[in-house]
């Protein structure tokens, strides 16, 4: 079946009791057991929980996969993956994810022994360089957080195979509707469904999917021993706002389209990052392996009257309307941020400039309201910041 349908029914049935077609809540942590180790299927809510489970009967089939795993959290998700691995062991990843992702590599994984070297992907010399005899895993976001790098999936999966080296990539930005890695030859696909799968910024959460079983069985392990799951409700939100996944991703996706020409033509525009631009520097990549460019922007804003970027950015991102000033991504309301002062500080000074993540880079999750609104709400912020 296609996406557009799995999103509704992958894993879902009518409940055998009452026949609710949606799927109940089971907030039960426990569960009766005939007698000492004989039970139905479930013996206790971290272990396994019936939304749960299907929330990750629904998410594997989303991206072509035979399991899925759902966490508390994107970091949770990301956190329970590297627990694969041993001190010693490499980590090769994308030089530019999520301010988070990177923390949780240098501040939480480097001290109990894990290296990681962060490498520009789109030049795949240098990935092939970063490769050590240890290294164990390579990492990627596609489109990147948040300079919307996009890597070639399938040729960063050939370089990682040849070396028996698994790939995790990480598909917040893209969603499975824009594209599924794991056809393109990736261990595992990791998801932060606060962001698009959700949908309607009401939940953190995070989901992991694979076909590898060696992956998987070690995955599920560590799940049930780490404990970083959600709660019943919060999968029950996922599965709900899971159902309108393709005809978000398609509106978020044209809005962002047209906001991008539309911003590219703009004075007070330097430079667009958006992955559906004919001025994408992978613009190849994104025909060849997205099915939407997806919609997230970024851009990097001119300094106003007074020369100062770092003020004229507050300004704007201040004079939005309909705009949101907040971290985050991929709900249907449009929001807006500094990556350099808000979803991203957490990544040094020097590293950041390398980047290009400054004071004048924005980032926007293109909603799904009305384009000419989103459109007008931006020109008049040029406008009201431009300074003297
Ligand atoms: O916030 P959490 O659910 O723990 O997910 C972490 C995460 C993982 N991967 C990507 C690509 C992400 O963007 C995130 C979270 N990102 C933001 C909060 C943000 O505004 O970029």
């Amino acid at each position: 079946m296609k996406l557009e349908t799995l999103v509704i029914h992958a894993g879902q049935h009518p409940d055998p009791v009452s026949g609710a077609v949606m799927t109940p809540i089971v907030l039960s942590s426990t569960f009766a057991q005939d007698g000492p180790g004989n039970h139905k299927g479930y013996d206790y809510s971290r272990s396994g929980n019936p939304t749960r489970n299907t929330l990750e009967a629904c998410a594997a089939a989303l991206e072509g996969a035979e399991h899925g795993f759902a966490f508390s959290s994107g970091c949770g998700a990301t956190t329970t993956i590297l627990h694969t691995l041993r001190p010693g062991d490499h980590v090769v990843c994308g030089d530019d994810v999520y301010g988070g992702t990177f923390r949780i590599l240098d501040k939480v994984m480097k001290p109990m022994g894990l290296a990681a070297t962060f490498v520009d992907m789109t030049d795949l010399a240098r990935l092939e360089a970063a490769f050590r005899p240890e290294t164990k895993l390579v990492w990627l976001e596609t489109p990147s957080n948040p300079m919307l790098k996009v890597f070639d999936i399938e040729a960063v999966c050939a370089l990682a195979r040849a070396r028996n080296v698994p790939v995790v990539v990480d598909n917040t930005f893209a969603t499975p509707f824009a594209q599924q890695p794991l056809k393109l030859g990736a261990t595992a696909v990791v998801h932060s469904t606060t962001k698009y799968l959700n949908g309607h910024s009401d939940v953190v959460g995070g989901l992991v999917m694979s076909s590898d079983a060696a992956f998987s069985e070690r995955l599920r392990f560590l799940q049930n021993a780490i404990g970083a799951v959600p709660s019943p409700f919060d999968c029950f939100l996922v599965l709900r706002g899971l159902k309108t996944l393709a005809v978000r991703v398609q509106r978020h996706s044209e809005n962002a389209m047209v906001l991008a020409r539309w911003l590219e033509a703009h004075p007070d525009v330097a430079r667009v990052y958006y992955p559906g631009l004919e001025s994408h520097p992978q613009h190849a990549v994104v025909k060849k392996q997205m099915r939407v460019p997806g919609g997230m922007i970024s851009f990097v804003l001119k300094a106003g009257g007074d020369g100062d970027t770092a003020a004229r950015s507050q300004r704007f991102l201040s004079a939005l309307k309909v705009f949101t000033c907040a971290e985050s991504l991929g709900g249907v309301e449009s929001l807006i941020e500094l990556p350099a002062v808000m979803t991203h500080a957490s990544i040094p000074a020097e590293i950041r400039a390398q980047l290009g993540i400054d004071d004048g880079l924005i980032r926007i999750s293109v909603g799904i309201e009305s384009v000419d609104d989103l459109r007008d709400d931006l020109s008049a912020a040029f406008e009201t910041s431009r300074g003297a």
